[in-house]
C-alpha cells in the first residue's frame, strides 16, 4: 500500500564508465562482471527452487536437471520434489540447522525400502546425484527426522 516511493529511485544505476577504465583495469572489471553473473545465477536458482534468500549454494551448476532443497527448523522448505522421468537429477541439499543431522532419502511409498539414500550432513551443503525414476509419485523424507517428508512427483519428459 505504501510502496509508491520504493520503486521510483532506480533511475540512475551505477554503470561502469568506460572512460575511466585504464587498460590495466580490464581484468578486474571482467572478474567483477563474472562475480555479478554468478551471484545473479545463485539468486535466480534459489528464488526458483526454494524462495528463501541468503543460501550460499554452489556457483557451478551441472548441465542436467537440478533443484535445491533447504532444511531449516527441522523441516524441509518444500513438500514436493518435481523430477523429470528417466533423467538423473542433482539435488543441492542445504542444511541450515547447524549441528542437526539431516538427509534426503526416497522410497516408493512411506515406510518402504529406500531407492535413494543421501549422505547425512550436519551443516553446509551437499550435491546429491539422484538416479532416474520412472514417471509416478514417490515419497521423500529425512532418515533422522521421519516427520520431515513430502512427495516426489516424477513427470514424463516432454
Ligand atoms: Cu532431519
Amino acid at each position: 500500500m505504501t510502496s509508491s516511493s520504493v520503486g521510483s529511485k532506480r533511475a540512475s544505476l551505477p554503470v561502469a564508465d568506460p572512460g575511466i577504465l585504464s587498460p590495466e583495469e580490464g581484468p578486474v572489471r571482467r572478474s567483477i562482471a563474472l562475480v555479478a553473473v554468478l551471484a545473479a545465477a545463485v539468486v535466480v536458482g534459489v528464488a526458483a527452487c526454494a524462495s528463501s534468500g541468503g543460501a550460499p549454494g554452489s556457483a557451478t551448476e551441472p548441465p542436467g536437471p537440478h533443484l535445491t532443497v533447504v532444511a531449516t527448523g527441522i523441516a524441509f522448505d518444500t513438500k514436493e520434489l518435481k523430477l523429470r522421468a528417466n533423467q538423473a537429477t542433482t539435488i543441492f541439499f542445504l542444511n541450515h540447522d547447524n549441528g542437526v543431522p539431516h538427509n534426503i532419502a526416497i522410497s516408493a511409498v512411506q515406510g518402504g525400502a529406500t531407492t535413494f539414500d543421501g549422505a547425512i550432513i550436519t551443516e553446509g551443503a551437499i550435491a546429491y546425484s539422484v538416479p532416474a525414476y520412472g514417471a509416478g509419485t514417490y515419497f521423500f523424507f529425512c532418515k533422522v527426522h521421519p516427520n520431515m517428508n513430502g512427495i516426489v512427483t516424477v513427470s514424463p519428459s516432454p
